[in-house]
């Protein structure tokens, strides 16, 4: 983990990210022409290739906008763009005035389509330092030790739109690029190991039902509804997927602390012409954290861009996220099983228990975009982007998905050269024969894109053996006739959905009953709840019994034998201490806070690069110290644990008895500002960390009990030490004994 950066001002002052530009404005417009300023210190921009690979020695700010003059597109300077031209200064406006054509009609079309899935996303620039462990079973060149290889990632969630909340109850996108010498290879993942779906025709079938309903559009970036649950019940195959989207999987705290999941098998290819069947994840150092559902729901509302800014910020005060990328390795037999898995089925997951996860290498993710739409909006993933010793398996999802990647390109980005757009191009020389299109930008010499040729002296030339080819892997294929169905091998679609429910600790099952009584409750009709249930009675009867309850249902008997038991370890969040840099603490200060409390709160904290905000009753500077955050604009979701460093009276601007974010506690004349009162009740709730320094005995003692778990009462220094240690654990869950005994 790299560590933040550190102001020079004081020991603990930090740099607090979201910094706007390279240099701070003035207070007046700037007269004096200049050049566009270079990215911020966290940002980069694709590698500057050529449309063909070919590395250049232009600087990344030579392909930002140029020179100090506002030019038209055609590079004329311009003298205003704030009047149209016009016959006289009340018009009419002239026809002519092709400064107002050109500025209006760029306008109108600067927008593209939105991903028909994964239309929301955030997305970062990194490296892959690859371990060597991989080049025993793998000849991909870029899983050789100590290869280095440039990554763009980009997370999403599934269902909602472009604009949608980050903290929608949902499956995560998980999509990397390795640009590897040997071309692109995109290994385009979900946070969950298993999918909706056995055969990748049913896809429009999961997304149509699972997008808002069709005629009024509601609801936005949720599966509580009527649709999605129609066809999960009634296509049991999705109970697997749709169990990990109930628990807290489906709300990570961070795209800093998901997993990521190739989903399907893949087949490596050694430099033995050995091959084995594999299984790809991403292990973030910093431990796999959600977020409970009521602070997802409050960060709907108070940060919708939770999830972006959160990645961004982390970046920009130089806590890098990291994964370990590894692959659980299994025999590539002929009936390619496993254990009794059909490895060609994506709604089934190999526990680690069955196959450990070898790790390959480690990807640190360490500059944000430059340009959102250039970069995390133009980026076009593609499964079939292979590169050689990696090849796909016959899972009929994945088959399928083999078409849909370069299709949907074709629309959405405009034509079929998208891969000539920048953040998209190969750091490997391409030479493919493909010609002309919308968008066009190599130029493309000699006169014979066609082989074979003798007139560009037979260029391109097809690689031998020894060229380090990809390789279609000669796999044989069973002789059969041709059928519209599924293996029998397909047919269990119950026991991992038991397996996922069983694994977890008793808290997280209660959060998955919450889950599914909340979402059930959203369903209109009650034949789609009942038959919900007699899903979940296939699961666990004492699962189908409680969320039964909640919806004043009887609980179904089971229709199919329990096969199996087994529980993994994995599987569950709980129980480890992980990494704390990166995490965050709001420091809460009142008019009267001792400065010397506060650095020696914050010291600690800082020390373990943990991000603090300072949060006070006003903007601004409280004696000495400098003021993130106010009793206004502070939000409980945003802290990972708070401490308060004193008495936290009303600020001027509270109305105790209006105020809308007051509770109970905040009645005229209490002596906490009500915001605080929240802030402190809601940090409660959600079972994080809370430190009193003795100064904030009367606050604490009027919001929270004298003694709990994960409350730290003592010295100001004390009192972070201990926080730093409590946020390895990421939640004080014994805070609330669970209703379950499991
Ligand atoms: Fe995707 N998926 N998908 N998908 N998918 C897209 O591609 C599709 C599936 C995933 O950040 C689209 O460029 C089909 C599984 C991610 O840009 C589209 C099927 C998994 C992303 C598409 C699947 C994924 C996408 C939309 C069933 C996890 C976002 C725009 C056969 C292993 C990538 C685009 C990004 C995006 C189709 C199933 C992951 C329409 C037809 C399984 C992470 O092509």
């Amino acid at each position: 983990m790299a560590s933040s950066k550190k102001a020079d001002s004081g020991k603990s002052e930090q740099l607090v990210p979201g910094v706007p530009d390279v240099q701070p404005p003035t207070l007046v417009e700037p007269s004096k022409p200049r050049g566009p300023l270079p990215p911020k210190a966290d940002q980069q921009g694709p590698d500057t290739r050529t449309a063909t690979g070919a590395a250049t020695e232009v600087a990344p700010v030579e392909v930002a906008q140029q020179g100090a003059f506002l030019t038209t597109a055609h590079g004329a300077r311009l003298m205003d763009t704030d009047h149209s031209l016009k016959v006289g200064s009340r018009g009419p406006t002239l026809l002519q005035d092709h400064q107002l054509r050109e500025k209006i009609s760029h306008f109108d079309h600067e927008r593209i389509p939105e991903r028909v899935v994964h239309a929301r996303g955030a997305g970062a620039h990194g490296v892959f330092v690859a371990n060597g462990a991989g080049a025993d079973i793998c000849r991909a060149g870029f899983l050789e030790r100590g290869v280095q290889t440039p990554v763009f990632v980009r997370f999403s969630t599934v269902l909602g739109s472009r604009g949608s909340a980050d903290l929608a109850r949902d499956t995560r996108g998980f999509a990397t690029r390795f640009y590897t010498d040997e071309g692109n290879y995109d290994l385009v993942g979900n946070n969950i190991p298993v999918f909706f779906i056995q055969d990748g025709i049913k896809f429009p079938d999961v997304i149509h039902a699972a997008k808002p309903h069709p005629d009024r559009e509601i609801p936005q970036a949720q599966s509580a509804h009527d649709t999605f649950w129609d066809f999960v019940s009634l296509h049991t195959e999705a109970q697997a997927h749709t169990m990990w989207n109930m628990s807290d999987r489906a709300l990570p705290r961070s795209f800093r602390t998901m997993e990521g999941f190739g989903v399907h098998t893949f087949r490596m290819l050694a430099d033995n012409d050995q091959t084995v069947l594999v299984k790809f994840h991403w292990k973030p150092k910093q431990g796999v954290h959600s977020v409970t559902w009521e602070e997802a729901q409050l960060a709907n509302g108070n940060d919708p861009d939770f999830h972006r800014r959160d990645l961004a910020d982390a970046i920009e005060s130089g806590a890098y996220p990291e994964w370990e990328l590894g692959v659980q390795v299994m025999p590539d037999t002929a009936d390619q099983m496993f254990e009794g898995i059909d490895l060609l089925d994506p709604t089934k997951f190999v526990p680690e228990e069955l196959a450990p996860v070898q790790v390959l290498g480690t990807m640190t993710l360490n500059a944000n975009p430059v340009n959102y739409f250039a970069e995390t909006e133009q980026v076009a993933f593609n499964p079939s982007n292979l590169v050689p010793g990696i090849d796909v398996s016959n899972d009929p999802l994945l088959q399928a998905r083999l078409f849909s990647y370069l299709d949907t390109q074709i629309t959405r980005l405009g034509g079929p050269n998208w891969n000539q757009i920048p953040i998209n191009r190969a750091h490997a020389p391409i030479n493919d024969m493909l010609r002309d299109g919308f968008h066009q930008d190599a130029v493309h010499g000699g006169v014979a894109p066609y082989r074979p040729n003798s007139l560009d002296g037979g260029c391109p030339f097809v690689a031998g053996a020894g060229d380090h080819p990809f390789i279609d892997i000669p796999v044989p294929v069973e002789a059969a006739s041709k059928v519209r169905a599924n293996s029998v091998t397909f047919d269990d679609h119950f026991s991992q959905a038991t397996m996922f429910y069983r694994s977890l600790a008793p808290v997280e099952q209660d959060h998955v009953v919450a889950a599914y009584t909340f979402e059930l409750s959203k369903v209109y009709e009650q034949v789609i709840r009942e038959r919900q249930l007699l899903a979940l009675a296939n699961i666990d009867a004492d699962l189908c019994a409680r969320v039964a309850a909640g919806l004043g249902l009887d609980a179904p008997a089971p229709t199919v034998p329990e096969v199996g038991g087994a529980t993994s370890a994995a599987i569950s969040q709980l129980g480890g201490t992980w990494p704390v840099a990166g995490r965050i603490v709001g420091v809460v200060i009142g008019p009267g806070s001792d400065p010397a409390d506060i650095e020696a709160v914050r010291s600690p904290l800082v020390n373990a690069d943990v991000l603090c905000l300072v949060v006070g009753p006003h903007g601004g500077k409280i004696g000495p110290i400098t003021v993130q955050r106010t009793y206004a604009n502070a939000a409980s979701i945003e802290f990972d644990a708070i401490i308060i460093v004193g008495d936290t009276p009303p600020a001027a601007d509270a109305l105790p008895s209006l105020d809308t974010k007051s509770a109970a506690e905040g009645a005229p004349g209490a002596a906490i500002d009500p915001r605080v009162s929240k802030l402190i009740a809601e940090a409660w709730r959600h079972a994080k960390a809370i430190g009193v320094v003795a100064a904030a005995a009367s606050t604490a003692a009027a919001v929270l009990p004298a003694e709990a778990p994960g409350i730290m009462h003592g010295k100001a220094a004390e009192v972070g030490t201990q926080i730093v240690a409590l946020l390895g654990t990421h939640r004080a869950w014994e805070r609330f004994p669970p209703s379950t005994t499991a």
